[in-house]
């Protein structure tokens, strides 16, 4: 017989209850990497202790907490754009000003040197409205997808109730789409409190089936309103977004370029190629969220592109003094551009203020940023 050791006797309580499972081996890197990210901010000219702000995964955040972020971005969606409404006839709210710029800047910022920076720019700008904007006084929570792989569409995140970001499309007859396969949805978002939401631009580039009605617009700028749609599974997320996954890039990337390029999928084409940031966005799916230029008009999109962004800090931050100051890849998504630099700037245009260069937005705790992932 087995002797019962301390650890043995510590792990009884989390298999009798897995949820209360509260550390994995993302937090224990997570964990890892936090002096060198404190130490920082101990010699940072903008950021301290007083003003940090903490991002927290939608599981660990109260009921309150999630009805205050939704209550911001459904005010975000009620606020009037500030684009030309004769050259972007479907920009209805200023939440659709930040779809516009996405959808602007696609071929720039996906497979190109400033991936990860533009999207950590933007993520930011989008939790500055809601709060400089909506009143919000909390911050961008993210998904984390390893803790949900087994089941994303029964996750605190997509279950549909009212502390939800919404659930899964209504299940409609539908074939899969390109290397997105048929998931267990593909018609509107019914239930929680995006259910009535109207999405007004593109779609550009659709990887679902039916594919929605086209855009009055070659550019995807007019106004096409129809209902949001989902087509949830937990086909990828269960092979390609796991713990062990996430752990693994973080762990045997060795170099940004190789720790972008295996996040965004290597390139190889097929499921195998899609890295954790495909197998979200694929896992979301449907209208307008897999579609690679007007995703952020998925609210889900936000709290996906946290975990992106908690990734890249949590890989930096294993070798940290070494990890922000990087850069690879190239200004251009297929090739055809030059190398990218960490001068090159970062303009959001209509939704942040200020133009930045890459070497500004590559700290967490430095240039506009102040923030850490718990
Ligand atoms: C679209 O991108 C171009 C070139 O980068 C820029 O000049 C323009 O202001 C952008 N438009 C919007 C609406 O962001
Ligand atoms: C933050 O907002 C919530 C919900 O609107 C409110 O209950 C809470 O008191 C606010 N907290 C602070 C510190 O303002
Ligand atoms: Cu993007």
């Amino acid at each position: 017989m087995a002797r019962l050791t301390l650890a043995g006797l510590l792990a009884v309580p989390w298999l009798l209850f897995p949820g209360l499972v509260a550390g994995d081996a993302v937090l224990d890197l997570q964990e890892k990497g936090r002096p060198s990210i404190d130490a920082r901010i101990a010699n940072s000219a903008t950021c301290s202790k007083e003003n940090l702000q903490v991002r927290r995964e939608w599981g660990d955040i109260s009921d309150e907490e999630k009805k205050a972020y939704i209550a911001a971005m459904l005010c975000i969606m009620e606020k009037p754009s500030r684009l030309d409404p004769t050259r972007f006839p479907g920009a209805k709210s200023r939440y659709d000003d930040f779809v516009v710029v996405h959808m602007n800047q696609t071929m720039t910022i996906h497979g190109t040197g400033n991936f990860l920076s533009w999207h950590r720019y933007y993520t930011w700008a989008f939790e500055r409205a809601l709060q400089d904007e909506c009143g919000y006084n909390g911050t961008q929570p993210y998904w984390d997808w390893g803790r949900w792989a087994d089941d994303p569409e029964n996750s605190p995140i997509f279950d549909g109730s009212e502390t939800s970001l919404s659930g899964n499309g209504e299940y409609i007859e539908h074939r899969g789409s390109g290397i997105v396969p048929a998931g267990n949805g593909g018609g509107c978002v019914l239930s929680g409190p995006f259910k009535d939401m109207v999405v007004h631009l593109g779609p550009v580039a659709p990887a679902v089936n039916p594919a929605p009605p086209a855009n009055p617009r070659t550019d995807g700028y007019g106004d096409n309103p129809r209902c949001l749609r989902r087509d949830m599974s937990n086909q990828l997320t269960s092979k390609y977004a796991r713990t062990q996954d996430i752990v693994s890039l973080i762990e045997n990337s060795a170099n940004i370029g190789t720790f972008q390029n295996v996040m965004q999928g290597t390139g190889g084409g097929g499921l195998a190629g899609m890295g954790v940031h495909g197998a979200g966005h694929f896992t979301i799916a449907g209208d307008p969220g897999g579609d690679f230029y007007t995703s952020p008009n998925d609210p889900a999109f936000w709290v996906h592109h946290g975990m992106i962004d908690r990734t890249w800090t949590i890989w930096q931050s294993q070798d940290l003094e070494n990890r922000l100051q990087v850069i690879a890849g190239g200004t251009s998504m297929f090739g055809g551009g030059r190398a990218q630099s960490l001068d090159d700037l970062i303009d959001l245009g209509v939704v942040a203020d200020q133009v930045f260069a890459i070497k500004d937005l590559v700290s967490v705790v430095d240039g506009p940023f102040c923030y850490v992932y718990e």
